[in-house]
């Protein structure tokens, strides 16, 4: 591999996934680092004894449970600051599967930004319950039609960016979490005028660990979808 490629992952509490992720994803030679906020499971201190005998981890451990916002932005300035080419977003839970990896990779030769994306041709999702699907499914096209863009897969959280398009985002400015960060972070490289491509995946939805994401985050998101049509021009 000759570019620098960096897979992000935030955790919270994924003390049943986290050694097989790491596992999977640097044994494909990939670089990863994984944000953890001081989990009370006892995440970091797992990935703490990883590290010892795999030198494409790295920590960065946090004092307490910041949201998955902060987290990637800290992430994404890491990664800025060490030279990265590539640098993806993903779930410690495999609802996201390291194996689509190479494939978004060699699309980011022709794209800036390549979503993992479960509403393109090809693409869905396994093991939702119905209300599930039909929240995901109407928030994201509620995204898509108010935001004026053509992405279908707004709150996908499996992500590869161009390092160019995260330097020249304000990610300072990026202030949402949850959902909300999702679909800011493909609003605003939309609006940066860069090329995106919806890569289809099937999204599985998590065997182990509990899901993170609360009802308030979901409101959250519906507010700042119309905050981010009026405000980032
Ligand atoms: N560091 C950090 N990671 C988080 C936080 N909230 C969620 N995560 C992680 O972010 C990823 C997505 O969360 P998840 O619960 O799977 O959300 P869902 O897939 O929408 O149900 C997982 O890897 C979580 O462990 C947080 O506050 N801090
Ligand atoms: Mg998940």
């Amino acid at each position: 591999m000759d570019s620098k490629v960096l897979i992000i992952i935030p955790t919270y509490n994924e003390r049943e996934n986290i050694e097989k992720i790491v596992k999977q994803i640097t044994g494909k030679g990939f670089y990863l680092l994984v944000i953890d906020d001081n989990s009370p499971d006892g995440t970091g201190e797992i990935l703490d004894k990883l590290q010892i005998t795999n030198d494409k981890l790295q920590i960065i451990h946090r004092e307490k449970k910041l949201g998955l916002g902060t987290a990637y932005i800290q992430g994404f300035k890491w990664a800025l600051q060490k030279d990265f080419d590539f640098i993806f977003t993903m779930d410690a839970d495999f609802s996201h599967s390291p194996d689509y990896l190479p494939d978004f990779l060699k699309k980011l030769a022709d794209f800036d930004l390549v979503i993992g994306s479960r509403y393109v041709r090809g693409g869905g999702v396994r093991n939702w319950p119905i209300q599930r699907k039909f929240i995901s499914r109407c928030g994201n096209f509620y995204a898509k039609t108010i935001l004026q863009y053509s992405v279908n897969d707004s709150t996908s959280g499996f992500m590869g960016f161009r390092r160019q398009v995260l330097e020249n985002m304000n990610l300072d400015e990026v202030k949402s979490e949850g959902y909300g960060f999702l679909i800011e972070m493909k609003y605003r490289t939309y609006k940066l005028g860069c090329k995106i491509h919806e890569y289809p995946i099937v999204f599985a939805d998590r065997i182990q660990g509990m899901s993170k994401i609360s009802k308030k985050i979901i409101w959250e998101a519906i507010f700042l979808v119309w905050k981010l049509c009026r405000q980032i021009k």
